[in-house]
C-alpha cells in the first residue's frame, strides 16, 4: 500500500517516543576461573565474558539471570584456552589476553577493550548495557570521529554506513527497493568498523529482530535486539582482513563451490515447459553465447508444490536433464518453504504425521498464505526436521540434479507483517522459542536442511544453494542473490555498495539479478550490468514474469554483441576468479572488495561505492547511469595499467577514463600476475591453454600462487588439488618469470602456458625458468611468449 501524508500526523509523535532504558548499575561480586568465564553480577544485570581466542572475546548480558551461554547454529567455534590475567583494584577489573584487554569500570559497570598497543577499540559510554520493560537489550558504544562502518549484510545505501540506522528482520520486499528501506532478505548482524587505518569488528549473536543506530549521535552508536540477551563477539583486527578471518573463525567460511555455480546462468520467472527450456538453450548453443546453468522457477511444480513436477509442463524431467548435462548445462529448480495445505499431498502428509511443521502453543499447526494457497512451514529448528527437509531433495538429485535456489524463506507470507507470525513457538531442539525471537535464523536454517541433504545425495560432488534469506553464517551453506530489484540505473548503482558489504559480512558469493528483476530493462542498461556482472562473485539474469525478456539477444545486435562479450570475459577471467573464491574459502577475505579492504588508510576510498577490486590487484570500475562513455576512477597509491590499452597511470589520484558501450574500465596494479583463460561454452569445456598475464614493476617481484583442481569434488581436501607460485621480475632489459609448482595433488587439462609481458619495451627479453624464450610482440604492443608443458 502506498502511503499518503497521513502517516506523518503530528499526534503519532508520542507513540513514537522510545522507552526509557535502565542500566545495569555497579559492580556487586564476580567470579572467575582461568578458561571459564568471567562473570559480573551487577545491581540490574548478569554479564559474562569469554575468551575464543587470544583476539575474540565475546561478552554476553541478561537482565535478570546469569546470561545462557548456547549460541545460535551461527557459531561454528569452540572456545579455545586462553592464557588471561584478571587484575582488581577498587575502580575496576582488568582481563587481558595477549591481544585484547578489557578494563571493567566498577561503578557503573562498563567496559572499554584496548588491543595489544593499548589502543581502544570499543568503548561503552555511560550508559553502558541496558534494558527496558519491552524486555529490550540495549549497548551504547563510543563513536570515534575517524569511525567507519562497515558490513551489516545486505542494505541499500552506499558503502560507510556511519550516519545510518540498519535493522534486522528478514523481510521479502518487493517495493522498490531504496535507501529507507533498512530491513532486507538477510540478516547479518555483523559489522567492521575502521578507524586511523585500523579495524576491528562487532558480531551481535541475536536472531530476533536488532538495531543497530550509527545515525541518532555523532558521539556514541548503539545495537540493541527486541528480546532475547546481548550476546556479541569483539574481533582484535588490526587490519581488515585479519577482523574477516576472525568473524569467519566464528561463523564459518564459504566452501569452495563447483566451477559450474561460477559461470555465467539465466534465469526467468519462468520458463514454463520443456519446449520453453530446450528453445533457450538452443539458442545460446546457436549464437556460441556461453552458459553453464539455467533456472527452474516456480511454474515447474504441479499446484506450486515444492517436490513435484507438473506433468504436462514437464513431462520428462530425467530426460530433459540429462540432454541438459550432455550439453553442459546444469539445471537449478527453485523451491521454497511454504507446503501446501493438501491432505492428498504426501509432504504436506509427511509432515503432519510426523510433526514436522511450525506450530502455536496450543500444538495447532501455524498456516500462510503462499503461491500454493494455505500452507504449513517446516520446522527447521529441529535437527529432525531439517533432516526430513534434506532427504526429501533425492527427488531433485535423482534427476541429476546438483543445485537448488531456496527463496520465500525469510519466510515470506502473504499478510500485513509479511512473515510468519511471531507466536508460533519452534522447537528449537527441545528449547523452545518464538518465532519472534529467532526469526532472522529460519533461512539459514533452511539453507543448512538442504545444504547437507544435497551434499549427502550427490556422491562427493558439491552442491550449490542459493538463497534469499539468512543469517550471519550463511556462508556456509549458500550463495546469497539479493532478491527483487528492478531495472533501474539506480538499482545498479546501488548493487555495488551491498555486495561489496555482503563481502566485508563473510558472504564472498553473492550477487544481484543482473538486468534487474521488476521493471523493464532495456539494451543498455543490460549491456552495463552484464560488465558488471562479469565480476559480481555471482553472475545470474534474472528477471519476472511481466517484465519483458531479458536474455542477452532480446535488444538488438550492437547489445547483444557486447553482452556476448562481457559473458566471454567471465569464462576469460575464470582462472583468476576461481583461485580468489578458493582464497576466500581459506581466509574468508572476499573476492570482490571495496578498495577501503586494501587501503584502509586511504581517504579517498571510505565511501568509495562505485569501483571495487577482484582480489587484491584489479581494480573495476563499471558505468553506472544511461548514455555515459567516461567515468572518474579513483586509483589508490602505486601505479596502475588499464587492462584494455595497457596506458600506466599514476595512483593517489582521480582520472577520467573512456568507457564506450563495449568497455568497462578495469585497471591492474603494477605488479600484478593474472591468469585466464579462455572462452568456453561452459565451465565443462577443457582448459587448454593457461595465459599468464605479467605487468612486472622495477624494483619488485610480482607474485600470485595460481590454484586449480577438479572443479566437482572434494578430492582438494585430500590434497587433490594444484597449486603453483607464479613470480616475476624485471631486471635490467629482461624479465625472470618462474613458475613454481607448489601442490602437484592434481594435473591441470592444460599442455600450455602462454605469458603476455605488459608494458615493456618490445626489445626485452623474457626468459622463463632461467630459459631464454623466444617472443613476439603482440598486437597490443606486448610481449609474448608460449610455453608446452
Ligand atoms: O514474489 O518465484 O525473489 O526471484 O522469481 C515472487 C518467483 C516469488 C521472488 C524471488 C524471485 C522469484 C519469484 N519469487
Amino acid at each position: 500500500m502506498q502511503e499518503g501524508s497521513a502517516a506523518i500526523l503530528p499526534d503519532q509523535e508520542n507513540e513514537l517516543k522510545q522507552q526509557p532504558y535502565k542500566r545495569i548499575g555497579s559492580l556487586v561480586s564476580h567470579t572467575f576461573h582461568q578458561q571459564e568465564a568471567l562473570e559480573l553480577q551487577c545491581e540490574h544485570g548478569f554479564v559474562s565474558v569469554l575468551f575464543y581466542r587470544d583476539d575474540i572475546v565475546r561478552i554476553l548480558m541478561n537482565p535478570k539471570e546469569t546470561p545462557q551461554k548456547q549460541s545460535t547454529l551461527a557459531v561454528v567455534k569452540e572456545r579455545e584456552n586462553v592464557e588471561l590475567t584478571l587484575t582488581e583494584n577498587e575502580h575496576n577489573l582488568t582481563l587481558s589476553s595477549s591481544k585484547l584487554t578489557l578494563n571493567i569500570n566498577r561503578a557503573p559497570v562498563t567496559i572499554a577493550i584496548y588491543d595489544q598497543d593499548g589502543r581502544v577499540l570499543v568503548e561503552e559510554t555511560e550508559h553502558g548495557m541496558a534494558f527496558n520493560s519491552k524486555q529490550e537489550v540495549i549497548s551504547f558504544k563510543k563513536m570515534d570521529a575517524n569511525d567507519h562502518f562497515y558490513g551489516f549484510g545486505e542494505k541499500t545505501s552506499f558503502l560507510d554506513k556511519r550516519g545510518e540506522k540498519m535493522t534486522m528482520w528478514n523481510t521479502d520486499v518487493f517495493a522498490p527497493h531504496n535507501p529507507e528501506i533498512d530491513a532486507l532478505y538477510q540478516s547479518i548482524p555483523y559489522f567492521m568498523t575502521i578507524r586511523n587505518g585500523q579495524a576491528h569488528g562487532i558480531f551481535l549473536d541475536n536472531p530476533a529482530k536488532t538495531v543497530f543506530d550509527m545515525k541518532s549521535s555523532t558521539e556514541q552508536y548503539s545495537m540493541k535486539a527486541e528480546r532475547g540477551q546481548l550476546d556479541y563477539y569483539i574481533f582484535a583486527g588490526p587490519t581488515p582482513k585479519d577482523v574477516l578471518e576472525q568473524y569467519t573463525a566464528i561463523t564459518g567460511k564459504m566452501p569452495l563451490p563447483p566451477k559450474w555455480a561460477l559461470g555465467y546462468h539465466q534465469s526467468r520467472y519462468s520458463y514454463k515447459n520443456e519446449q520453453e527450456v530446450r528453445a533457450l538453450v538452443q539458442t545460446f548453443k546457436e549464437k556460441r553465447i556461453p552458459l553453464d546453468a539455467i533456472y527452474l522457477d516456480i511454474h515447474y511444480m504441479d499446484g506450486y508444490r515444492v517436490f513435484t513436477f507438473d506433468e504436462d509442463r514437464f513431462p520428462n524431467p530425467k530426460q530433459l536433464m540429462q540432454e541438459l548435462k550432455d550439453e553442459g548445462i546444469h539445471v537449478v529448480p527453485i523451491v521454497d518453504p511454504g507446503v501446501k495445505e493438501d491432505p492428498e499431498y504426501f509432504v504436506y502428509q509427511e509432515g503432519v504425521k510426523d510433526d514436522h511443521f511450525c506450530k502455536y502453543i496450543d500444538g495447532t499447526i501455524y498456516h500462510g498464505d503462499v503461491w500454493p494457497g494455505n500452507s504449513a512451514f517446516p520446522d527447521f529448528t529441529k535437527a529432525e526436521v531439517r533432516k526430513w527437509w534434506g532427504d526429501n531433495h533425492t527427488f531433485y538429485t535423482d534427476l541429476g540434479i546438483e543445485g537448488v535456489w531456496n527463496d520465500m524463506n525469510e519466510p515470506a507470507v502473504f499478510n500485513e507483517t509479511k512473515t510468519m507470525d511471531v507466536k508460533v513457538v519452534h522447537d528449537n531442539d527441545g528449547d523452545p522459542q518464538t518465532h519472534g525471537e529467532l526469526h532472522n535464523l529460519y533461512g539459514f536454517l533452511m539453507g543448512k536442511a538442504t545444504h547437507e541433504g544435497l551434499k549427502e545425495q550427490i556422491n562427493g560432488k558439491r552442491p550449490f544453494l542459493l538463497t534469499r534469506a539468512g543469517f550471519a553464517g550463511v556462508q556456509r551453506y549458500a550463495t546469497v542473490w539479493t532478491g527483487d530489484n528492478r531495472s533501474f540505473w539506480e538499482h545498479l548503482q546501488m548493487a555495488l555498495p551491498m555486495c561489496m558489504n555482503l563481502g566485508v559480512s563473510g558472504v564472498p558469493f553473492c550477487g544481484p539479478d543482473v538486468g534487474g528483476f521488476a521493471h523493464d530493462t532495456n539494451g543498455q542498461l543490460l549491456a552495463r550490468w552484464t560488465q558488471f556482472g562479469t565480476f559480481t562473485p555471482y553472475f545470474r539474469n534474472h528477471s519476472e514474469l511481466h517484465s519483458l525478456p531479458q536474455e542477452p539477444w532480446q535488444f538488438g545486435e550492437t547489445y547483444e554483441k557486447v553482452i556476448k562479450k562481457y559473458i566471454e570475459q567471465r569464462y576469460v577471467w575464470m582462472p583468476y576468479l576461481y583461485t580468489l573464491f578458493q582464497e576466500a574459502s581459506v581466509t574468508g577475505t572476499p573476492v570482490m572488495r571495496p578498495l577501503v579492504l586494501e587501503y584502509p588508510n586511504d581517504k579517498h576510498t571510505f565511501n568509495l561505492s562505485d569501483q571495487f577490486m577482484i582480489g587484491s590487484d584489479v581494480i573495476v570500475a563499471p558505468i553506472l547511469t544511461p548514455d555515459t562513455y567516461h567515468r572518474v576512477v579513483y586509483l589508490p597509491e602505486g601505479r596502475w595499467v588499464n587492462y584494455w590499452t595497457n596506458e600506466k597511470l599514476e595512483g593517489g589520484k582521480h582520472h577520467l577514463v573512456e568507457a564506450p558501450l563495449d568497455t568497462l574500465p578495469i585497471f591492474v596494479k603494477e605488479g600484478a600476475v593474472i591468469t585466464h583463460g579462455a572462452v568456453k561454452r561452459s565451465t565443462e569445456t577443457k582448459e587448454e591453454q593457461l595465459t599468464v598475464h605479467v605487468y612486472p614493476k622495477e624494483g619488485e617481484t610480482s607474485t600470485f600462487t595460481y590454484y586449480e583442481d577438479d572443479g566437482r569434488t572434494y578430492g582438494y581436501e585430500s590434497g587433490e588439488f594444484y597449486t603453483c607460485k607464479i613470480e616475476a621480475a624485471i631486471d635490467n632489459e629482461q624479465v625472470n618469470i618462474t613458475m613454481n609448482v607448489e601442490n602437484d595433488g592434481y594435473q591441470p587439462d592444460w599442455k600450455a602456458v602462454k605469458f603476455i609481458v605488459h608494458g615493456v619495451a618490445d626489445h626485452v627479453k623474457v626468459t622463463v625458468d632461467g630459459k631464454e624464450q623466444v617472443t613476439e610482440v603482440n598486437a597490443k604492443g606486448c610481449v609474448q611468449t608460449n610455453l608446452q608443458r
